[in-house]
């Protein structure tokens, strides 16, 4: 096969698609809405568990002042991010000082109290009052997920690093939030196509201001090796050398991918590597040899099949590559999983993969990390710590409520990414659906497949293959809006959902969104407020 990757949507044809789907669209309003801060209140995205609005407004002013208790390192952090964002000039900073008593009227304070910890450690309780700003949650987590909300209460300025418009105004009102699901998560497929450190710190900081806690990082395919491992060199050197349509690839370093892990960190956003194995695996098939049946390493592969590499799960030096891998990799990643992927093996026999995944769920468990496959691995036998990752539209959950074992739910034909809005979308694949905005939205991953207990479910996670992607701009734009959607669904309450709502929150984030610089698809569902 050969392919033309297209770098962006070429206008005319974004022109031709609107044209094409106007049938969707709902009539313009007539004039800009204005951003006022009462009509703020009622845009944020995910919806809060309750908010309600008083009259008024908080004027930050410059050199405004946060106020945090002392000795708590990540509480602390959490108020220079703040700080960072409501900064009105360089010459006037907001300064975050330390306080134990009272905070002086005019003031924003951040304090962690165990009096909402039985909404957990993400939830928090925003008070805006015309005298001050009590932002109060169980844990550090809780204040950055308050500090996103306030974000979103303040003019889409703040986005801008050189307009900000004096004061800065926050509707007075009151917000108690705690999110639906532990898990919130993107996955971002830097194997086919590679992203730079800065383009993954970007799409951390989009992931943060929605509220998500999960980057999965897909580090190896077939096209190419993503990241360094000392003990086995030629991975990064050779594997790294390659990707999809023969561009340059790339890797990361043990360090930039320390970096990474501890910049999501400060985002309150766990990286979840994952190795695919034992197919997806041709670009260390051709790195080292002897990880071959017959010992002959193919050539480097640029195309986009599937399913037909796969390590030989007979041969010894395949566990201890294996266990090399988890080793230095788990070593650099703070948080408890491991993705061993799983998926799409033509090669091996069902026994044969079973008891590879058996075998290699114990080396992740051995070395203290959660494994986590595709579902294709529910038939293998699985520890309790085991996660499936329900992916295939038609894959039954019956064997993942069976086992007990947890899931995270990214249905292919509602969650992936990389699947086209609708026929015209000039990147993006179509294999499992057109995914326009509502269908992002309009579902409920508890009975999509089989009513699945509540428990069971870890969460969603929304995954963006890059074949056809080969730029964060690009990543952006099959991205956003649905990323929305999917952060929706991962916070809030199934029976506050609706999909008028959120289409009307929706077209309310233009402003922030083009001030940030996002190339969103600009979908004929949404009014989208400029
Ligand atoms: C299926 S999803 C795959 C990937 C492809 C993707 C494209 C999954 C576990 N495997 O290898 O990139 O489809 O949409």
């Amino acid at each position: 096969m050969s392919y033309t990757w297209p770098k962006a949507a070429p206008v005319f044809l974004i022109a031709a698609t609107l044209t094409a789907f106007s049938a969707c669209a709902r009539p313009p309003r007539p004039a800009t809405a204005p951003e006022m801060p009462s009509r703020r209140m009622e845009n944020l995205i995910p919806l809060p568990v309750s908010i309600e609005r008083h009259s008024g407004t908080f004027d930050i002013v410059p050199g405004a002042t946060i106020f945090v208790a002392p000795g708590d390192e990540r509480a602390l952090k959490v108020a220079r991010y703040l700080a960072d964002l409501i900064s009105i000039s360089p010459e006037s900073p907001a300064r975050v000082e330390t306080v134990t008593g009272p905070v002086p009227e005019g003031s924003i304070h951040l304090s962690t109290s165990l009096t909402g910890t039985a909404s957990g450690p993400e939830s928090y309780s925003l008070t805006i009052a015309p005298s001050g700003v009590s932002l109060t949650a169980p844990a550090p987590a809780g204040l950055f997920y308050g500090v996103q909300t306030i974000r979103q209460l303040l003019p889409s300025s703040i986005e801008h690093d050189a307009v900000r418009p004096l004061p800065l105004a926050l509707p007075a009102g009151r917000v108690s939030d705690s999110p639906r699901f532990g898990w919130r998560g993107a996955m971002l497929d830097v194997a086919r196509h590679f992203f730079e450190v800065n383009d993954v710190k970007r799409y951390i900081d989009l992931l943060a201001m929605l509220k998500m806690n999960r980057l999965h990082l897909h580090l190896a395919d077939d096209q190419g090796w993503r990241i360094e491992i000392k003990s086995w060199p030629n991975l990064a050197e050779h594997g790294g050398r390659s990707a999809v349509g023969g561009g340059p690839g790339g890797f990361y370093t043990q360090e930039q991918y320390a970096d990474l892990v501890a910049y999501a960190n400060d985002r309150f956003i766990t990286i979840v590597p994952e190795i695919d194995m034992p197919g997806h695996t041709n670009a260390a098939l051709s790195s080292y040899p002897e990880l071959n049946c017959d010992g002959a390493a193919p050539p480097p592969y640029t195309g986009i099949e599937v399913g037909f590499s796969a390590l030989c799960v007979d041969k010894e030096v395949t566990y201890k590559f294996i266990e090399d891998i988890v080793r230095e990799i788990g070593g650099l990643t703070t948080g408890p999983y491991f993705h061993i992927g799983g998926d799409e093996v033509k090669k091996l026999t069902d026994e044969q993969y079973r008891g590879f995944i058996d075998r290699v769920q114990r080396i992740v468990a051995a070395h203290g990390k959660e494994a986590i496959g595709w579902d294709e691995i529910a038939p293998a036998p699985l520890l309790p710590t085991t996660i499936v990752q329900h992916w295939r539209p038609e894959a039954s959950l019956d064997e993942v409520i069976e086992k007990k074992v947890r899931v995270i739910m990214s249905p292919a034909h509602k969650a992936y990414l990389d699947m086209k809005y609708h026929e015209a979308t000039p990147i993006g694949l179509n294999w499992a659906a057109y995914i326009e905005v509502r269908d992002a939205y309009d579902w409920e991953p508890a009975s999509l497949v089989n009513d699945l207990p509540e428990a069971a479910m870890l969460g969603i996670e929304a995954p963006l293959w890059s074949e056809t992607i080969a730029t964060i701009r690009d990543a952006e734009y099959l991205a956003f809006p649905r990323m929305a959607a999917v952060a929706e669904i991962g916070w809030t309450a199934a029976d506050r959902r609706d999909w008028e709502d959120f289409r009307d929150r929706l077209g309310a984030q233009a402003r922030r969104w083009a001030a940030l610089g996002i190339n969103f698809y600009r979908s004929r569902q949404v009014d989208w407020q400029h």
